[in-house]
């Protein structure tokens, strides 16, 4: 059984996707980021940088005690070693697959996240920040774009980079993108998207969404207001 502590956002729809591709039993224990919950100490002693997704295993193949892991990326490895699914064991197709899951981890993610930032959620907007991180995303486009002119799934057979990588394409409108300047990005979100696994891991999604858009003043204050002080442990 795996307990995972989740909030309907793109990282979080990385670790269901996979769950429920592979079938593994899992729980989830909502971790409302708005209010602060990824504040508790309780959580923070699972994942320290207070943010979700972060998994305990209750039955690691050791056989010992409950294993916690923290990070999307770190996540899908561990769940993909574990269960021998969806990340190939040959070295060579192995490598190809680490490569697409970082470059999500350090590329897309980060930069779209910033773009969302500045373009949808920042009160002041800021034409230079929006333009870099806008551009940033687009140019991300276009690598992945080229990506999977040349292969069906981004690298090589279904793997745990294509999971990593969808959830931060659904919110293309939001990050100023047009799916059809991107052919290949689109026939394979469209792939992606028709999956059923996939649409059973973003349905999880639905008992914790609201159909309020935007934040208060106060979850701006949790969300965006963060200092290595207020980060500690005593926020919420
Ligand atoms: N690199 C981390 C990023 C996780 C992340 O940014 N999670 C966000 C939601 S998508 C979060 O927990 N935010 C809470 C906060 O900002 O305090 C991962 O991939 O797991």
């Amino acid at each position: 059984m795996i307990e995972l502590h989740y909030w309907p956002t793109p990282n979080g729809h990385k670790i269901t996707i996979f769950l429920e591709e592979t079938g593994i039993a899992y729980r989830i224990a909502p971790v409302n980021i708005r209010k602060g919950e990824q504040f508790h100490p309780s959580f923070l002693a699972l994942s320290p940088n207070n943010r979700m997704p972060a998994i305990v295993d209750q039955a690691p193949s050791d056989g010992g005690a409950p294993i916690s892991v923290f990070e999307s990326g770190a996540i899908l490895m561990y769940l993909a070693e574990k269960t021998g699914k969806l990340m190939p064991q040959d070295l060579r197709k192995r490598t190809r697959v680490l490569e697409w899951l970082f470059w999500q981890m350090a590329g897309l993610g980060p930069m779209a996240g910033q773009n969302h930032h500045f373009r949808n959620y920042a009160v002041e907007k800021i034409p230079y920040a929006i333009d870099r991180y806008v551009n940033e995303t687009n140019r991300l486009y276009g690598v992945l774009d080229r990506q999977l002119a040349k292969s069906e799934f981004v690298a090589g057979d279904y793997s745990i980079a294509d999971i990593a990588i969808h959830p931060w394409i659904v919110p293309s409108e939001d990050q100023g993108q047009t799916l059809d300047d991107f052919p290949n990005v689109k026939r394979w979100f469209d792939h992606m998207h028709s999956r059923p696994a996939v649409q059973r891991a973003y349905a999880q999604g639905a008992p914790y969404r609201r159909e309020r858009q935007g934040f208060t003043e106060e979850e701006r204050k949790i969300l965006f207001g963060q200092t290595a002080a207020t980060a500690a442990g005593g926020a919420a």
